[in-house]
Protein backbone atom coordinates (compact mmCIF):
# COMPACT_ATOMS: atom_id res chain seq x y z
CA UNK A 1 0.00 0.00 0.00
CA UNK A 2 1.17 3.87 -0.77
CA UNK A 3 2.70 5.05 1.85
CA UNK A 4 -0.28 7.90 3.27
CA UNK A 5 2.46 10.22 4.98
CA UNK A 6 1.80 13.64 3.74
CA UNK A 7 5.00 14.99 2.55
CA UNK A 8 6.39 18.62 3.35
CA UNK A 9 7.48 19.06 -0.60
CA UNK A 10 5.87 16.72 -2.85
CA UNK A 11 1.83 16.55 -1.28
CA UNK A 12 -0.89 18.28 -2.06
CA UNK A 13 -4.13 18.96 -0.33
CA UNK A 14 -6.95 20.09 -2.59
CA UNK A 15 -9.94 21.23 -1.31
CA UNK A 16 -12.84 21.74 -3.89
CA UNK A 17 -15.60 24.01 -3.65
CA UNK A 18 -16.19 24.16 -0.37
CA UNK A 19 -18.56 26.83 -0.74
CA UNK A 20 -22.18 27.58 0.48
CA UNK A 21 -24.21 26.54 -2.95
CA UNK A 22 -23.02 23.63 -2.22
CA UNK A 23 -24.23 22.89 1.35
CA UNK A 24 -27.44 22.39 2.66
CA UNK A 25 -29.57 24.92 1.56
CA UNK A 26 -27.74 26.36 -0.56
CA UNK A 27 -28.79 26.45 -4.77
CA UNK A 28 -27.15 23.60 -5.66
CA UNK A 29 -27.12 21.56 -2.09
CA UNK A 30 -25.02 18.30 -1.78
CA UNK A 31 -26.52 16.54 0.32
CA UNK A 32 -24.56 16.51 3.83
CA UNK A 33 -22.28 18.41 1.79
CA UNK A 34 -21.62 20.44 4.90
CA UNK A 35 -20.25 16.97 6.70
CA UNK A 36 -17.20 17.56 4.66
CA UNK A 37 -15.76 20.86 6.46
CA UNK A 38 -14.78 18.81 9.82
CA UNK A 39 -13.46 15.87 8.14
CA UNK A 40 -11.03 18.27 5.39
CA UNK A 41 -10.48 21.10 8.97
CA UNK A 42 -8.65 17.83 10.83
CA UNK A 43 -6.48 17.10 7.77
CA UNK A 44 -5.29 20.70 7.67
CA UNK A 45 -2.82 20.25 10.23
CA UNK A 46 -1.24 17.42 8.54
CA UNK A 47 -0.35 19.37 4.88
CA UNK A 48 2.32 21.54 4.42
CA UNK A 49 1.18 22.43 0.94
CA UNK A 50 -2.84 22.86 0.54
CA UNK A 51 -5.01 25.41 -2.01
CA UNK A 52 -8.24 25.35 -2.53
CA UNK A 53 -11.19 25.84 -5.93
CA UNK A 54 -13.81 28.09 -5.99
CA UNK A 55 -17.00 27.74 -8.16
CA UNK A 56 -17.07 31.60 -9.37
CA UNK A 57 -19.73 32.35 -12.34
CA UNK A 58 -21.12 35.31 -13.59
CA UNK A 59 -24.20 36.16 -13.15
CA UNK A 60 -26.41 34.54 -16.69
CA UNK A 61 -23.61 31.55 -17.10
CA UNK A 62 -24.34 29.62 -19.79
CA UNK A 63 -24.62 26.07 -17.73
CA UNK A 64 -27.24 27.87 -15.75
CA UNK A 65 -31.10 26.36 -16.79
CA UNK A 66 -32.32 30.01 -16.83
CA UNK A 67 -30.32 30.67 -19.53
CA UNK A 68 -32.05 28.00 -21.61
CA UNK A 69 -36.06 28.23 -23.40
CA UNK A 70 -37.85 25.41 -21.70
CA UNK A 71 -34.96 23.58 -20.01
CA UNK A 72 -35.33 22.38 -16.26
CA UNK A 73 -32.22 22.59 -14.26
CA UNK A 74 -30.45 19.03 -13.94
CA UNK A 75 -31.52 18.55 -17.93
CA UNK A 76 -28.94 18.35 -20.11
CA UNK A 77 -27.59 20.01 -23.43
CA UNK A 78 -25.26 20.34 -26.27
CA UNK A 79 -22.82 23.27 -26.31
CA UNK A 80 -19.83 23.36 -28.53
CA UNK A 81 -17.54 21.76 -26.26
CA UNK A 82 -20.24 18.48 -25.60
CA UNK A 83 -23.06 17.69 -23.64
CA UNK A 84 -23.52 20.15 -20.47
CA UNK A 85 -25.47 19.65 -17.41
CA UNK A 86 -27.65 22.86 -16.58
CA UNK A 87 -27.91 23.48 -13.20
CA UNK A 88 -29.82 26.01 -10.77
CA UNK A 89 -27.86 29.25 -10.70
CA UNK A 90 -25.01 29.31 -8.19
CA UNK A 91 -21.90 30.62 -7.03
CA UNK A 92 -22.52 33.69 -8.42
CA UNK A 93 -19.61 35.97 -8.34
CA UNK A 94 -19.15 37.75 -4.93
CA UNK A 95 -22.84 36.43 -3.90
CA UNK A 96 -23.12 34.51 -0.11
CA UNK A 97 -23.19 31.31 -2.01
CA UNK A 98 -20.02 32.03 -3.23
CA UNK A 99 -18.08 31.89 -0.23
CA UNK A 100 -16.15 29.60 1.32
CA UNK A 101 -18.17 28.06 4.33
CA UNK A 102 -17.01 29.58 7.56
CA UNK A 103 -16.13 27.13 9.31
CA UNK A 104 -13.42 25.76 6.75
CA UNK A 105 -10.47 26.86 7.47
CA UNK A 106 -9.33 28.54 4.32
CA UNK A 107 -6.71 30.69 6.25
CA UNK A 108 -4.63 27.50 5.71
CA UNK A 109 -4.50 27.82 1.78
CA UNK A 110 -2.35 28.89 -0.04
CA UNK A 111 -3.60 29.36 -3.12
CA UNK A 112 -7.25 29.83 -4.54
CA UNK A 113 -8.09 28.57 -8.07
CA UNK A 114 -11.08 30.03 -9.28
CA UNK A 115 -13.24 28.34 -12.02
CA UNK A 116 -16.22 29.24 -14.26
CA UNK A 117 -15.47 32.76 -14.63
CA UNK A 118 -15.89 32.62 -18.56
CA UNK A 119 -19.40 32.70 -19.52
CA UNK A 120 -20.04 30.32 -22.71
CA UNK A 121 -17.97 27.66 -20.99
CA UNK A 122 -18.30 25.27 -17.60
CA UNK A 123 -15.45 24.13 -15.53
CA UNK A 124 -16.14 21.35 -13.43
CA UNK A 125 -11.80 20.39 -12.77
CA UNK A 126 -9.67 22.46 -10.85
CA UNK A 127 -7.24 21.66 -14.25
CA UNK A 128 -9.07 22.53 -17.33
CA UNK A 129 -12.39 23.92 -18.73
CA UNK A 130 -15.22 21.36 -19.82
CA UNK A 131 -13.81 21.67 -23.52
CA UNK A 132 -10.90 19.33 -21.95
CA UNK A 133 -8.28 21.95 -23.24
CA UNK A 134 -8.50 25.45 -21.61
CA UNK A 135 -5.94 24.85 -18.55
CA UNK A 136 -6.75 26.74 -15.71
CA UNK A 137 -3.14 26.86 -14.94
CA UNK A 138 -3.03 24.68 -11.86
CA UNK A 139 -0.74 22.03 -13.10
CA UNK A 140 1.85 24.52 -14.10
CA UNK A 141 1.58 25.64 -10.79
CA UNK A 142 1.82 22.90 -8.84
CA UNK A 143 5.09 21.27 -11.34
CA UNK A 144 7.08 24.35 -10.40
CA UNK A 145 6.04 24.02 -6.77
CA UNK A 146 7.48 20.51 -7.08
CA UNK A 147 4.10 19.00 -6.16
CA UNK A 148 3.79 15.33 -7.10
CA UNK A 149 1.15 13.44 -5.07
CA UNK A 150 -2.59 15.66 -4.88
CA UNK A 151 -5.00 14.46 -1.99
CA UNK A 152 -8.36 15.43 -3.38
CA UNK A 153 -11.90 16.30 -1.22
CA UNK A 154 -14.67 18.72 -1.16
CA UNK A 155 -17.19 18.78 -3.41
CA UNK A 156 -19.02 17.41 -5.84
CA UNK A 157 -17.62 14.09 -5.34
CA UNK A 158 -19.48 12.91 -9.13
CA UNK A 159 -18.60 16.39 -10.04
CA UNK A 160 -15.77 19.17 -9.62
CA UNK A 161 -14.13 16.53 -7.87
CA UNK A 162 -14.56 13.74 -10.09
CA UNK A 163 -12.95 16.23 -13.45
CA UNK A 164 -10.43 17.27 -10.76
CA UNK A 165 -9.10 13.71 -9.85
CA UNK A 166 -9.18 12.56 -13.70
CA UNK A 167 -7.11 15.72 -14.55
CA UNK A 168 -4.92 15.34 -11.80
CA UNK A 169 -4.10 11.34 -13.53
CA UNK A 170 -3.93 13.19 -17.15
CA UNK A 171 -1.28 15.61 -15.74
CA UNK A 172 0.66 12.99 -14.41
CA UNK A 173 0.14 13.50 -10.71
CA UNK A 174 -0.27 10.85 -8.45
CA UNK A 175 -4.18 11.35 -6.75
CA UNK A 176 -5.55 9.90 -3.88
CA UNK A 177 -9.20 10.75 -2.90
CA UNK A 178 -10.14 11.08 0.26
CA UNK A 179 -13.61 9.45 0.71
CA UNK A 180 -14.76 10.48 3.81
CA UNK A 181 -14.11 13.82 3.15
CA UNK A 182 -16.48 14.50 -0.09
CA UNK A 183 -19.84 13.53 -1.08
CA UNK A 184 -21.95 13.35 -4.34
CA UNK A 185 -24.86 15.35 -5.98
CA UNK A 186 -25.64 11.88 -7.12
CA UNK A 187 -27.77 12.24 -10.27
CA UNK A 188 -28.67 8.94 -12.28
CA UNK A 189 -25.94 7.08 -10.75
CA UNK A 190 -23.50 9.95 -11.26
CA UNK A 191 -21.70 8.80 -7.87
CA UNK A 192 -21.09 5.13 -8.03
CA UNK A 193 -20.03 5.74 -12.10
CA UNK A 194 -17.64 8.34 -11.08
CA UNK A 195 -16.02 5.92 -8.08
CA UNK A 196 -15.71 3.44 -10.71
CA UNK A 197 -14.22 5.65 -13.40
CA UNK A 198 -11.46 7.19 -10.80
CA UNK A 199 -10.17 3.64 -9.99
CA UNK A 200 -10.16 2.71 -13.51
CA UNK A 201 -7.94 5.24 -14.44
CA UNK A 202 -6.09 5.05 -11.36
CA UNK A 203 -6.84 6.88 -8.89
CA UNK A 204 -6.19 5.97 -5.25
CA UNK A 205 -8.55 5.66 -2.39
CA UNK A 206 -7.95 5.99 1.26
CA UNK A 207 -9.90 7.92 4.16
CA UNK A 208 -9.09 11.27 6.53
CA UNK A 209 -8.14 8.62 9.70
CA UNK A 210 -5.93 6.54 7.30
CA UNK A 211 -4.24 9.83 6.39
CA UNK A 212 -3.96 11.30 10.41
CA UNK A 213 -2.66 7.76 11.58
CA UNK A 214 0.31 7.99 8.94
CA UNK A 215 1.20 11.29 9.92
CA UNK A 216 0.79 10.30 13.51
CA UNK A 217 -1.82 13.01 14.62
CA UNK A 218 -4.19 11.82 16.57
CA UNK A 219 -7.45 10.79 15.25
CA UNK A 220 -9.80 13.02 17.81
CA UNK A 221 -13.48 12.56 18.21
CA UNK A 222 -16.02 11.31 15.43
C1 LIG B 1 -20.09 21.74 -9.38
C2 LIG B 1 -21.90 21.51 -10.74
C3 LIG B 1 -21.76 22.81 -11.19
C4 LIG B 1 -19.19 21.12 -8.36
C5 LIG B 1 -19.91 23.03 -9.81
O1 LIG B 1 -18.52 21.84 -7.60
O2 LIG B 1 -19.15 19.87 -8.30
N1 LIG B 1 -21.09 20.98 -9.86
N2 LIG B 1 -20.76 23.56 -10.71
ZN1 LIG C 1 -20.73 25.61 -11.22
Amino acid sequence: MTDLTPHPLHDLLLVVDLQYDFCPGGALEVPEGDRVVPVINRLLPAFDNVGATQDWHPAGHSSFASQHEGKAPFETTSMYYGTQVLWPDHCIQGSQGAAFHKDFQLDACQFIVRKGFRRAIDSYSAFYENDGETPTGLSGYLRERGITRIFVTGLALDFCVFYSALDGRREGFEVILVTDATAAIDLDGSKDAALWEMQDKGVQMTDSKSILQAAGIGASGA
